[in-house]
């Protein structure tokens, strides 16, 4: 719009000379006043004036007028006043125009510096320097100088009006406290007056720092009663607190001042000792330290016994002396009871120990110390007690006379209680070595003896030393020999009446002068006392001679043997054997028994038993007597012998006969054994024949095997006549033909009965020839057993399967 309003107005003209606008260039300071002039000259009439901003934004201003000239004013400069002003002329149809450029600037104070009224030494600090209101403020410059140093510089940033700014970063240390820092600005705008384009600030740093470089009194000696004095400074801002304080044993501390000197006026003992002046500030403190010495007599000299209480024998004790002395004292331990002029320890620097180890009893006593320089001196003392070890001897095991078996072992132990380091002596009786094995470990030792023989009978002592103190236990040990019981050896048999030896050996017995051997019946007589033996070891044999009577048969007879050496338990020291009497005699009481008792029948089971006494036993034998013949059943030795029949049978009766020996003599027992059966095998016999011519005799025989011996009844049996005989013998005489008939033999005994029926025929007397004898006999033999009872006959009747067999015995035809 503008450029299309100069075109229209570029026009040539005529009458208006020139147009003048002043300033062209103009560079205002910001909050100045500020005019444009635009005259025009050679305009006859009154000229008109427009003002236009040729840049896009308002003119702000208005502008006043008359005929030749017009101003455009700005009362107070501003930077959006900046603009390229056009001011056009018309005068009279004739129009001209002029521009102007108008800038403004602003720097209106000096720098400030801040940062540098409290500054860490040693830290980077920040420094600002601040410029207000600068524009445009990319002409503003920033220069940091220190004396003509350039530190830093720095430029604006273009922008509208602003504070400019520049940061340093400063890292002080105590020396650049009180020096100056310069913050130059400058602004470069051209046609800035000269005097406007520079300003400056200069600040003092103010350099914050611990202190430092404290200086401290040097070390103090004073005597007694005098005074010093102690000082301190130090550099350090701010100014640094001065703190007095005495160091303590304990690390306490005293303050005593906040100043830099401390007057002591009277010193005293306790004014020695180490003395800190402390210094602080915010930023940080330093402490300096400084020995006083107050020099004077020896004091608090003490004497310590280390541990203290009552002392054991061997323990380590340590007695240590101390004393406060300046200059330092000599001090000098020693116990009071040794002779002037003896020292345990002594030394230069109020201070000496000793050590005692291991102590013992004679350490005991009182110790004095005494401290001494040139002021004076002090004593102390302490008095040492030890006791001796609590030593305790047990010897096991123990005191008295300890019995030893010959052969075994014996181990006797010696413990020491009450010290711990003892050492174990042993000896025997003549002092001498001891010949055993001895072993010792710590508190125990053990003396062994193995095998004990002869030589080890003696007296043992253990002995054991502990430091100062020795203390003994004793035992005796007898060694005896009695390893066997004793033995009893007869050398003959006891026979009644007879008198005998006895004799009671034992082996290998120690000491055999000890010995008792005594003989004892066991109805409580003593038969002998025997002893003492010749002594040494020996084997003993104790005879007793005995005549023993019959009623000392079974009894005991008892050899007791006694050792009476002291400490052997009864059970070792006593040992005895016994015997029984056993008298010799010839058999006694010998008897047969049969059993069961009573009436015997044949199956019944029986045993016969022979039964003597005797002694020894000897041989005993049992057999059988049948018609003068013995038959052997049974023997052996010993006292009895049987035989057992079963079942009894009829050929088992007899006689029994029994017969003992032995050495002494033979006895002799018999019974008569009975087996009782009923008749049986019944035969009859009819001599010469069955038939018989009248007148003639004949004989009948009746066997049959039984006990009892059987009745035999003869009975004819149709007229019931009976004939008895007691032997089973009939004789018939003078045969009539009536005796012709049948008949019965009845053989009875008491457990039963047999019978037997047959035919008697008589023939009348004729002259017909008598049969022969041969016929008749041939079938028929008879055998006649006769069984031991003299009295007694038992028919054994047997009918022969073979001829020849058996002899025809009493019933002979002849004989009847
Ligand atoms: C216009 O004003 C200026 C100053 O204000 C003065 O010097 C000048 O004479 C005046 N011109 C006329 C024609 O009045
Ligand atoms: C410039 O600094 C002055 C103080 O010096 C302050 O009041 C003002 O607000 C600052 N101006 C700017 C733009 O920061
Ligand atoms: C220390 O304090 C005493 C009195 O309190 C004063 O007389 C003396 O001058 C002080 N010394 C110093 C170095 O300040
Ligand atoms: C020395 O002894 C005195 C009293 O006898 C005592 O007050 C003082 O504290 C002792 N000193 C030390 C350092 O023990
Ligand atoms: C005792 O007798 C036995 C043999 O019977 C023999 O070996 C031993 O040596 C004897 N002892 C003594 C001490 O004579
Ligand atoms: C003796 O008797 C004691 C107990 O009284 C026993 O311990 C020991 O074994 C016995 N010794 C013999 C050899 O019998
Ligand atoms: C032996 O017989 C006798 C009588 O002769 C008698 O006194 C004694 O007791 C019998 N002995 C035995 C063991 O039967
Ligand atoms: C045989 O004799 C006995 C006793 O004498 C009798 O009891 C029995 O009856 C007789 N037997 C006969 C068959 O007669
Ligand atoms: C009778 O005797 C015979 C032999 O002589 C014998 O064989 C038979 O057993 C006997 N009879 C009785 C009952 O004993
Ligand atoms: C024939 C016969 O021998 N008769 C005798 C029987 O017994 C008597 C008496 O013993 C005798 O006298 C007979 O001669
Ligand atoms: C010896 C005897 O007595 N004989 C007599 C046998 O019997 C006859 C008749 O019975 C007698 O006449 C005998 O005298
Ligand atoms: C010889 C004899 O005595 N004969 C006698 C047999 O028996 C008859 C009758 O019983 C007698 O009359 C006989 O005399």
């Amino acid at each position: 719009m503008a450029l299309t309003l100069m075109a229209m107005f570029i026009i040539p003209a005529a009458g208006l000379s020139w147009v003048s606008l002043s300033p062209k260039q103009p560079v205002w300071r910001a909050g100045d006043r500020g005019e444009l002039r635009c005259r025009a000259a050679g305009c006859p009439d009154e000229a008109s004036f427009s003002w236009t901003s040729l840049e896009d934004k308002p003119l702000y201003s208005a502008a006043t007028s008359n005929a030749s000239e017009s101003t455009l004013s700005f009362e107070r400069v501003r930077p959006q006043h900046e603009n390229l002003v056009l001011c056009r002329v018309t005068c009279g149809g004739q129009t001209k125009q002029q521009r102007a450029k108008i800038r403004v600037y602003s720097f209106p104070k000096e720098p400030e510096i801040t940062g540098s009224e409290e500054m860490l030494a040693g830290e980077d600090n920040t420094l600002t320097c601040t410029v207000p209101d600068v524009y445009p403020p990319e002409n503003l410059r920033i220069t940091w100088l220190q004396g003509e140093t350039v530190l830093l510089e720095e430029v604006g940033k273009e922008g509208p009006m602003t504070n400019v700014s520049s940061k340093y970063a400063y890292h002080p240390t105590a020396d650049d406290d009180g020096t100056a820092i310069t913050c130059r600005a400058s602004h470069d705008l051209e046609g800035v007056p000269a005097d406007q384009s520079s300003k400056e600030t200069s600040a003092i740093l103010n350099v914050l720092y611990a202190p430092e470089d404290i200086r401290i009194s040097e070390a103090t000696v004073v005597q007694e009663g005098g005074s010093f004095t102690l000082t301190c400074e130090a550099d350090g801002k701010p100014k640094p607190e001065i703190q007095w304080r005495k160091l303590g044993e304990g690390g306490h501390s005293v303050t005593l001042g906040r100043n830099g000197s401390l007057v002591v006026l009277e010193a005293m003992p306790s004014h020695a000792g180490e003395y800190e002046c402390e210094m602080s500030n915010a930023v940080g403190r330093k402490a300096a330290s400084v020995r006083v010495a107050v020099q004077g007599p020896p004091r608090n000299t003490s004497i310590v016994v280390s541990p203290g209480g009552e002392l054991t024998e061997g323990d380590r004790v340590t007695i240590s002396c101390h004393s406060q002395a300046v200059p330092a004292a000599r001090v000098v331990l020693r116990r009071v009871s040794d002779p002037p002029g003896s020292e345990l320890g002594s030394s230069h620097d109020s201070s000496v120990s000793v050590t005692l180890s291991p102590v013992g009893p004679a350490d005991a006593g009182m110790y004095e110390c005494e401290a001494s320089n040139r002021f004076g001196s002090q004593k102390h003392s302490a008095v040492l007690h030890v006791a001796a070890f609590p030593l305790e001897v047990d010897l096991s095991p123990g005191d008295g006379v300890i019995a030893v078996e010959m052969g075994s072992s014996l181990l006797l132990s010696c413990g020491a209680t009450g010290c711990p380091n003892p050492t174990f002596f042993w000896k025997s009786r003549l002092d001498g070595p001891v010949r055993s094995q001895v072993e010792s470990r710590g508190a125990l030792s053990t003396l062994l003896l193995t095998p004990a023989e002869l030589m080890d009978d003696s007296a043992y002592t253990c002995e054991v030393h502990c430091g100062s103190v020795r203390r003994s236990r004793h035992t005796e040990i007898k060694v005896f020999s009695f390893p066997t019981d004793p033995v009893i050896e007869s050398a003959e048999a006891l026979v009644e009446g007879q008198r005998a030896a006895i004799r009671c050996a034992v082996r290998d017995v120690f000491p055999a002068g000890l010995l008792q051997i005594q003989w004892l019946h066991q109805n409580g007589d003593v038969l002998l006392e025997d002893g003492p033996f010749d002594g040494g070891l020996r084997n003993v044999t104790s005879t007793l001679s005995f005549a023993p009577g019959s009623g000392d048969q079974g009894k005991r007879i008892t050899c007791r043997v006694t050792l009476n050496v002291e400490a052997v338990p009864r059970n070792q020291s006593e040992k005895s054997v016994s015997t029984t009497i056993n008298l010799h005699y010839p058999p006694r009481n010998t008897s047969i028994v049969v059993s069961p008792a009573g009436e015997l029948k044949e199956g019944d089971h029986v045993t016969v038993t022979c039964v003597s006494y005797g002694a020894p036993a000897g041989r005993i034998t049992l057999r059988r007597v049948s018609e003068g013949h013995g038959a052997h059943l049974q023997s052996s030795s010993g006292t009895s012998v049987s035989v057992t029949l079963s079942p009894a049978r009829l050929v088992d009766a007899g006689l029994y006969e029994c017969e003992a020996s032995n050495p002494y003599g033979t006895q002799k027992a018999k019974t008569q054994l009975n087996v009782k059966a009923p008749p049986r095998n019944t035969t009859v016999e009819v001599f010469p024949s069955r038939q018989v011519q009248e007148g003639q005799n004949i004989t009948i025989c009746c066997r049959s095997i039984s006990f009892p011996p059987p009745a035999v009844i003869l009975k004819k049996m149709d007229t019931g006549k009976e004939l008895y005989s007691p032997d089973g013998t009939f004789l018939l005489l003078n045969l009539t033909t009536n005796d012709t008939g049948s008949y019965l033999v009845n053989v009875t005994n008491d457990l039963g009965y047999e019978t037997e029926i047959f035919v008697l025929q008589v023939m009348e007397r004729s002259s017909s020839p008598q049969p022969r004898w041969h016929e008749f006999i041939v079938p028929a033999v008879g055998l006649v057993t006769t069984v031991t009872t003299a009295s007694l006959i038992i028919h054994y009747l047997r009918k022969a399967r073979m001829k020849g067999s058996y002899e025809l015995a009493k019933c002979t035809a002849g004989a009847v």
